[in-house]
């Protein structure tokens, strides 16, 4: 897990959704890469056993419980730091999988309130600490549904879309000053939650999603890609890195082995 431009053992990586899947895992990357990381999610407890792991195993990190749509929350959250050199918006995720003409509008609301104005909380309360780092780095964890739609996923797709377009236009807002906007695009990703949460806890309907997929992604995987693009050098700024497992050649060409 040894990153190529070590980060000074100072420099501060916040990620949210950190007690589960691609957030964990990007966690456990970023405190290997010599990050002191905080761990935000709702579920305390999960962030609080993640710290004591990599505390336990020589690295450096804290836990905060932070819902990301509570945005006095969020602010009281930033006045922890002077100054925070990543911010990792993971917080999301999927709620349901109903064609358009029957979604729920509020399954699709509450996608709209975590994918992006969560990402617009944390990214708008702590741009002044990125800035004051003096080399900070913004990660968006978007999603391959942001850049295509397929049926039955408009709500999240539509989510994801803006969580995109927040990462493109704060790259061109912010030109000039010493802050990275990246954004991470995964497609196909076996979590833990991912598609359990999407299927309202159906187990079957969750499994189905990966079915006859030889390798879907890993969080692991996906934490990877993160921590590779966080760690090149101050002036290389990956856009935005869409991945996807072999099996997958779009987000509706799958192959699955019966
Ligand atoms: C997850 C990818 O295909 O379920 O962000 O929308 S997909």
């Amino acid at each position: 897990m040894a990153s190529a431009v070590p980060p000074a053992a100072s420099r501060v990586a916040v990620v949210t959704g950190a007690s589960s899947g691609i957030g964990a895992a990007t966690g456990r990357r970023l405190a290997a890469a010599g990050y002191r990381v905080v761990l935000t999610a709702r579920r305390k407890d999960r962030v609080e056993a993640l710290a004591e792991e990599i505390n336990a195993s020589g690295g450096s990190a804290a836990a905060y419980q932070l819902d990301v749509t509570d945005r006095a929350a969020v602010d009281e959250f930033a006045t922890a730091f002077q100054s925070i050199g990543v911010l990792v918006n993971n917080a999301g995720g999927a709620l349901g999988a109903d064609p358009v003409a029957t979604g729920d509008p509020a399954d699709w609301r509450t996608m709209y309130e975590t994918n992006v104005i969560g990402t617009l909380n944390l990214t708008q309360a702590l741009l002044p600490k990125l800035v004051a780092s003096g080399d900070g780095t913004v990660i968006v964890v978007s999603s391959t549904a942001g850049l295509g739609t397929y049926e039955g996923g408009a709500g999240y797709v539509a989510a994801k879309h803006g969580a995109h377009v927040l990462a493109e236009t704060l790259r061109l807002e912010i030109v000039g000053q010493p802050v990275r906007v990246i954004e991470i695009a995964p497609g196909m990703v076996r979590t833990e939650g991912f598609a359990l949460t999407r299927y309202g806890g159906d187990e079957e309907k969750a499994a189905k999603v990966y079915e006859g997929v030889a390798e879907p992604l890993t969080a692991d995987d996906v934490a990877d890609a993160i921590a590779w693009t966080v760690t090149r050098p101050s002036h290389v700024n990956v856009d935005l890195m869409v991945l996807r497992p072999r099996a997958q050649a779009s987000n509706t060409k799958v192959h699955r082995e019966r």
